[in-house]
């Protein structure tokens, strides 16, 4: 369920980041809020406005009352930008490296402790009652809105009802179209509240409305699971709910970054292929920081960029995050945010080359000597985004190259002369 809220959101392969990672503020870029999004403003469609009316009819079929109907659609009308970020959400798949780069981020980070301050009290008192850290559920929150900067601005009736009308994955939304009636039935909030995603993921951490019909909860005790309003604290409740649901157990890691024995048989990796951690360390598997990795149950070993990439030793609280939202890297990437949070240190495997032959020191150097020669990057994290690819073509316009945007080696060795 939650795997196909993804892939729908993100194609990250998926974050959101979230993810949306990979959002439109480029290299921090989560879920991005779209209320200067022209599409997101509804237009006229007769054939919508037909699909509505036999809609309300089968929502009415399935109890939801006429009142609710009527005032959830309000206002509600065809979202062309809803299509259009659809089709263009396909193919898009970034390496681990650079999705860490994002989900790490210094920035991400520093507002992350900042978050786990602030809201210390709720925290503790949500890791208490569902036994899940602050650290996990706040990991969730920074790539899922930067903690709640980024919760989206879209109608999400408008929303739903266009993903439903267009057909493609249109059962799909029609289950989540009636699944946000059924919150607007139940009085958590009022229609124009509603809003979020251009796919219909609400709230501080991105709920679709059947998973909020499932896991939401009311925690501050205002008698409304309120996943909208500035306070986060029903939110971050509603996502340890979900993560204590999916099997989360307190005190054990996601995974454990390890180091592998020379001539390790890859055959052996791969979720699901379980083994006790001492089963592991007769085999040379070691964890990256020295010795055997202690027994916290059944290990996989994961390869997410093949051998010349970092190796992890993955436990069940991996497949707790997964449930949530069924990528890798999205897994990973909450599981290694969560690790920094508490003080653990990056990641140390070294990562392949890109598809260019370049490393992230080299894409760092590349995206320094553009921004110095007046190209703005707006950053180095070696991730090379819309605004890197801008920076590019803009250097080669200026030096009469063909404007390519690419970043290449030999682009980078041009500008090291
Ligand atoms: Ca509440």
């Amino acid at each position: 369920m939650r795997s196909t809220r993804r892939s729908v959101i993100i194609g990250l392969g998926a974050i959101g980041l979230s993810g949306c990672v990979g959002g439109g503020r480029g290299a921090s870029g989560v879920v991005v809020s779209r209320a200067a999004d022209p599409g997101m403003s509804a237009v006229a469609n007769a054939g919508f406005d037909d699909w509505v009316a036999s809609f309300r009819t089968r929502a009415a079929a399935r109890g939801i009352p006429a009142g609710t109907i009527t005032s959830a659609f309000r206002g509600v009308g065809y979202l062309p930008g809803v299509i259009e970020r659809d089709r263009n959400q396909t193919e898009f798949k970034r390496s681990l490296e650079d999705y860490l780069a994002i989900a790490a981020s210094d920035e991400r980070l520093s507002k992350g402790r900042a978050a786990l301050a602030r809201h210390a009290r709720p925290l503790r008192a949500i890791e208490a009652t569902y036994g899940v850290e602050a650290e996990v559920i706040t990991a969730v929150w920074g790539l899922e809105s930067f903690y709640g900067e980024r919760r989206g601005t879209v109608p999400v009736i408008s929303a739903l009802a266009t993903l439903a009308y267009d057909g493609r994955r249109g059962a799909f939304f029609e289950q989540q179209l009636i699944a946000a009636l059924r919150i607007l039935q139940n009085g958590d909030t009022m229609a124009d509240r509603m809003t979020g995603s251009w796919a219909g993921a609400m709230g501080h951490t991105q709920f679709i409305p059947t998973s909020y019909l499932q896991f939401a909860v009311d925690f501050n005790g205002d008698g409304r699971r309120d996943i909208w309003s500035e306070d986060p604290t029903d939110s971050l409740a509603s996502t340890a709910a979900y993560l204590s649901r999916s099997g989360w157990k307190k005190g054990q890691p996601w995974g454990v970054e390890v180091t592998l024995p020379t001539g390790f048989a890859t055959s052996l990796a791969g979720r699901g292929k379980g083994r006790s951690p001492d089963a592991w360390a007769d085999l040379g598997v070691r964890a990256v920081t020295g010795g055997r990795v202690p027994n916290h149950g059944s290990a996989s070993i994961l390869l997410p960029q093949g051998t010349s990439g970092p190796a992890f030793m993955i436990f069940n609280n991996f497949n707790a995050i997964a449930r949530y939202n069924n990528a890798v890297n999205y897994v990973i990437g909450v599981g290694h945010l969560s690790d920094r949070l508490r003080g653990g240190g990056p990641i140390r495997g070294n990562f392949p080359p890109d598809s260019a032959g370049m490393a992230k020191a080299d894409r760092q150097d590349l995206q320094r000597r553009l921004t110095a020669a007046g190209f703005d990057t707006e950053g180095s994290d070696g991730v090379i985004g819309a605004k890197t690819r801008a920076a590019i073509e803009g250097y080669q316009r200026a030096r009469g190259l063909p404007v390519t945007g690419e970043a290449t080696l030999d682009l980078l060795r041009l500008l090291r002369r």
